[in-house]
């Protein structure tokens, strides 16, 4: 399989000029140099080349941010800003975006690798679509009046609820969509009244940098949202420490949350984990076929398999084994690999050399355990970090391909015989984050939903995030939910008035 390498659509003035800026921390509304003068460099995965240096953040600069956020929290500018105010802002924000969707898909293009139309319509859509939704929420936090009675004889009680802010979150944020996971934890304390730190990962600092610009832009008052690059050993592990800090919401690996969630405890932080997945999909003997393989090959190799969601363990029912495999295979085939800004890209690179390595790890051991590859199974030669988009028949269930998180595009194939086999099959993993179900059989459907353990099912679907919809996982794919009503729960403290009136 080649690469496609030609044709490269040009940059936009804006992306070049960004490009081109030199690249700092942003704190307190402004740009602001690095603390220690050490810095790192952004490798574009088309091609291995270095886009730009970046400073790495010190535990010095992560408490000069926390110290903006902090008093920005407690400006009345932004502690006292109307609902109503704070939901226009939010939507001149999004407006601004929308304005910068193709600048900022083309620098998620060439940071994480993603095709530019999918950084500029999926994933800067989902942004807009968060931010809109969680709009809705400043003049919708309300708390309730209790009855409470009479407890103590003779005397009279007002009691209500009030929600406030959680106060300063911190959030670290992983490389597969970068954009997006920011606008998760941006839009629900800016909805919230919240402010915040964010941490994007040191592999794609970009488009998050560029969003804190046009944030202030937008009007959100300077400290409320403020960006430090670097390294998660250094400024994420301050971040976490900070005494000023009250909630941390984390994306990324099992083990860096479970690191985190420690941490954590030493100040007793409300910690959000979105970690993980190993995503089961169950394909049905009676399911539309044709459907069925395309919204498969997207749960799989959209973003070249770097989704937490993605569905990277196929379930299929004995008797439609060979055939689903072999569509499955050929679907892949026809997928065109090659650089985020080649306009016909459908599957870009992986993102550094170092997960590149780390995949093709995973499918050698998987086809050394006995897997076999009906198409795919190499890296793909070249100065960027390709791997083939690979389908792996009958590796052994318990084998490291099938059990642990690849975040590549690789899917495994097992058969089995009835709907107890295939949930056993689909449960038999440490994580529980997303699942999928192709069935036309509405009673099939019904009997398995109840029994997969995992915070989301997808029935006919591949999968796309909704911001109504909570998004986490069960057992060791995380604590609380992106997302939803439910993560504005998350950024908001219950405070419980009694008042006595007699
Ligand atoms: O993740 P890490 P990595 C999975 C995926 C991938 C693997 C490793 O399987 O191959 O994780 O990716 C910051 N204190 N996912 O190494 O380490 C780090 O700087 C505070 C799934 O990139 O979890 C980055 O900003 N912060 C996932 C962020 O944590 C720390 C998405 C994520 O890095 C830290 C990404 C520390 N001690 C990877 N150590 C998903 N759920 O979607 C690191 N960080």
């Amino acid at each position: 399989m080649n690469v496609m390498a030609n044709d490269l659509k040009t940059l936009i003035p804006d992306t070049q000029r960004f490009l081109d800026q030199e690249k700092k921390h942003f704190i307190g509304g402004k740009w602001i140099a690095g603390s220690s003068g050490d810095s790192f460099s952004v490798i574009d995965p088309s091609n291995a080349e270095v886009l730009t240096q970046i400073p790495a953040g010190t535990a010095e600069d992560i408490d000069n941010a926390i110290q903006a956020a902090n008093t920005a929290l407690n400006d009345p500018m932004w502690r006292d800003m109307p609902p109503a105010n704070r939901e226009r802002m939010m939507h001149r924000f999004a407006d601004l975006i929308e304005g910068h969707a193709e600048e900022l898909g083309q620098l998620e293009a060439l940071d994480v690798g993603m095709p530019s139309f999918v950084g500029q319509h999926v994933e800067v859509g989902n942004v807009l679509d968060t931010l809109r939704y969680m709009a809705g929420w400043p003049t919708k936090l309300n708390g309730k009046t209790m009855n409470i009675g009479e407890p103590m004889p003779d005397k009279r009680y007002f009691a209500y609820t009030q929600r406030e802010p959680v106060g300063v979150v911190g959030a670290i944020v992983p490389w597969n969509v970068p954009l997006m996971i920011a606008m998760w934890k941006i839009a629900p304390a800016l909805a919230t009244g919240c402010t915040i730190v964010i941490k994007p990962s040191e592999v794609t600092p970009l488009a998050t940098l560029r969003l804190a610009e046009l944030a202030l832009d937008a009007g959100v008052p300077p400290g409320v949202v403020n960006v430090i690059n670097g390294f998660g050993a250094e400024a994420g592990q301050a971040l976490v420490e900070h005494p000023l800090v009250s909630k941390i919401s984390f994306t990324g690996s099992a083990v860096t949350g479970k690191e985190i969630n420690r941490t954590a405890t030493d100040t007793l932080k409300n910690v959000t984990l979105e970690l993980g997945g190993k995503s089961p999909v169950i394909l049905l003997d009676d399911a539309n076929m044709e459907k069925a393989v395309q919204g498969i090959s997207l749960g799989i190799f959209g973003n070249t398999g770097q989704v937490c969601v993605a569905g990277s363990r196929l379930y299929i029912q004995a008797g439609i084994f060979d055939d689903a495999v072999e569509r499955l295979a050929k679907e892949a085939r026809s997928l065109k690999v090659g650089p985020g800004l080649h306009p016909e890209t459908n599957i870009g690179p992986l993102v550094s050399e170092a997960h590149r390595d780390k995949v093709m790890g995973f499918i050698n051991a998987g086809l050394k355990a006995g897997g076999e590859a009906v198409t795919g199974g190499s890296a793909i030669d070249g100065p960027g970090f390709y791997v083939e988009p690979t389908v792996l028949a009958n590796p052994p269930q318990s084998s490291d391909v099938v059990q642990e998180e690849i975040f590549g595009p690789v899917i495994t194939a097992i058969p089995f015989d009835d709907l107890d086999e295939a949930a056993a099959l689909a449960n038999d993993t440490t994580y529980g984050l997303s699942s999928y179900i192709w069935s036309r059989d509405i009673q099939n459907v019904h009997q398995l939903v109840p029994k997969i353990r995992a915070g989301q099912v997808y029935v006919n679907s591949s999968p796309f995030p909704h911001p109504a919809m909570p998004m986490g996982g069960y057992k060791q794919s995380g604590i609380g939910r992106d997302l939803g009503e439910e993560v504005i729960n998350h950024y908001t403290e219950h405070k419980s008035v009694v008042i006595g009136i007699n």
